[in-house]
């Protein structure tokens, strides 16, 4: 029978190879910190704040009957779940019943998720009831939660219960001992030292078996999301072998047409992959790339060259000959959760980047494709004539509303559109400009890095960090999230921010600049 996949044998193969390479998860035990309680505070972060009640997890220890409402505090982000051992002084005349919530934030916390309204489903918010028959004197939660707050009530009219002891069971692929946190007194402020540190939680909380975007959700591989944790990866805990095993997840996935999907769900039964996004199809060159640059794996990089080169050549496709987009003809898009941003030209730019990329991969491959970097060339030449603006010194987009943004710039400078001091008075422009749509999500926000790093603008890339990324540490949050909107503090782009995930890979890239930058 014909094998019906693009890259016939070799995509069962890399499954294959994914399944071997699942890494072992290690556990750490942790206890609560606090009890306490929300209220609502307008100075807070989306006005709900927390305080810890003085004495409370003692009091949380002695016994009592009828339902009582617990909340604790585990003091810092955890990807896993819980135990909670506890006994009861008499016999039973009914069931133990245990409503409980496990939220990253005060905001969620505090809000009842009756109220949600949002179009993802609301399955993704971790709340449930535990109703146990036998009274089984340790209760280990059955599933995989993110969390810093835990919120329990339990007890019944009927018979007292005692708490003994509550500990979470935090989860992680990344090993500890690899992280070298950066010393105080050398290149970096100690808010650039905690941003990394908050960086590094981050992504090493969404270390599990794949590298996932949010441990609250999805839950996924997307390949946007792990160039950057790649990166952050390289210069953290440096686990090359899951890199290796998440692109081939999604090598292995690739559809009969040979498209790379844009995520994957790592589950019981096997991989299952999602939503081509052509965006992050092209991004698969510039990841492998810099994985040679890492680790020097210079065989894994040649298995998996040729399918980031179809990549190009199916985005080629949807290109005419005067480098326009045909309309109609690309899947998604995504370059920023913004519903009014024009996509199509940032990610001509996007495909500069992926073309130039490949081609220096080739290079170093020995597998050299100098077409490539022509390709590039004329299409650059075509943009800059179409999209410049001499007036603000901004590309405009490439369609009727010849709109102004920050993913345009970012984007055609990366793909060298113009180079040197050209570029730097685009980025310069750009930072300067009222007009152009700014980033709504850290991941867009971490290619503005990218760009000022390209420019050579060491000392602004810095300043972005310390605010935008300042800001999010501000919130007092020991993880980044998957967006922060500081004039917008409900932001979502799922109709409801108690949707958001609150620790998200894509948000962990200012760790790696700051790492670069200070040449740690
Ligand atoms: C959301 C997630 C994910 C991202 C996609 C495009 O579902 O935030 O991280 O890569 O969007």
């Amino acid at each position: 029978m014909k094998n019906k996949a693009f890259f016939g044998e070799k995509q069962a193969q890399w499954l294959e190879k994914a399944a071997k390479s699942r890494p072992t998860l290690h556990e750490t035990r942790i206890k609560p910190v606090a009890l306490i309680e929300t209220k609502a505070d307008k100075k807070a972060w989306q006005g709900v704040a927390v305080k810890a009640i003085p004495g409370g997890l003692e009091a949380m220890k002695e016994h009592y009957h009828w339902a009582k409402t617990w909340i604790l505090d585990f003091g810092r982000h955890i990807t896993g779940t819980i135990e909670l051992k506890w006994h009861t002084l008499a016999r039973n005349d009914s069931p133990l019943r245990i409503d409980f919530k496990f939220a990253e934030t005060p905001y969620e916390l505090a809000t009842e998720f009756e109220t949600y309204h949002g179009h993802l489903d609301r399955s993704w918010l971790q709340d449930g009831v535990i109703v146990l028959d036998d009274f089984q004197p340790l209760v280990r939660f059955q599933r995989r939660y993110a969390f810093r707050y835990v919120k329990l009530r339990l007890g019944a009219p009927n018979f007292d219960i005692q708490i003994d002891d509550i500990t979470a069971i935090a989860q992680t692929s990344a090993n500890d001992s690899r992280y070298t946190p950066i010393p105080e007194g050398g290149a970096l402020t100690k808010q650039e030292i905690a941003i990394e540190k908050c960086s590094a939680w981050t992504l090493r909380e969404c270390m599990q078996t794949i590298f996932e975007d949010g441990p609250k959700r999805d839950r996924r591989l997307w390949l946007g999301d792990l160039r950057v944790q790649a990166l952050v990866n390289g210069v953290t805990y440096r686990n090359y072998a899951l890199v290796e095993r998440c692109i081939y997840i999604l090598a292995g996935s690739c559809n009969p047409k040979g498209e790379i999907p844009g995520a994957a769900y790592d589950a019981k039964d096997g991989f299952s992959a999602s939503c081509m996004v052509q965006t992050y199809a092209l991004l698969l060159a510039p990841l492998l790339l810099e994985h040679l640059n890492f680790y020097g794996r210079k065989a894994f990089c040649k298995e998996l060259f040729p399918v980031a080169l179809h990549q190009i050549d199916l985005f080629r496709k949807v290109i005419d000959k005067d480098g326009k987009i045909i309309p109609g003809k690309c899947s998604w898009l995504f370059i920023d959760h913004d519903a009014d941003l024009c996509r199509e030209t940032p990610a001509l730019g996007l495909y500069l980047f992926s073309l130039r990329n490949a081609a220096k991969l080739g290079e170093l491959l020995g597998m050299p494709q100098p077409e490539l970097v022509a390709e590039a060339d004329k299409l650059a030449k075509q943009l800059k004539e179409r999209c410049f603006d001499a007036k603000t010194g901004l590309f405009r987009s490439d369609d009727e509303t010849r709109q102004f943004s920050w993913a345009t710039q970012i984007w055609f400078i990366l793909g060298d559109v113009v180079t040197g001091k050209e570029a730097l008075k685009v980025w310069k422009a750009m930072l300067a400009s009222k007009e152009a749509r700014r980033p709504h999500t850290p991941y867009l926000w971490n290619s503005v890095l990218e760009m000022g790093t390209h420019v050579g603008d060491n000392a602004g890339v810095r300043k972005i960090i310390r605010e935008y990324w300042g800001g999010m540490l501000a919130r007092g949050l020991d993880t980044f999230p998957e967006v922060f909107v500081p004039e917008n503090q409900f932001f979502s782009s799922y109709g409801d921010c108690l949707m958001n995930s609150d620790c998200h890979a894509w948000s962990c890239g200012a760790g790696y600049y700051l790492r670069l930058l200070a040449n740690i």
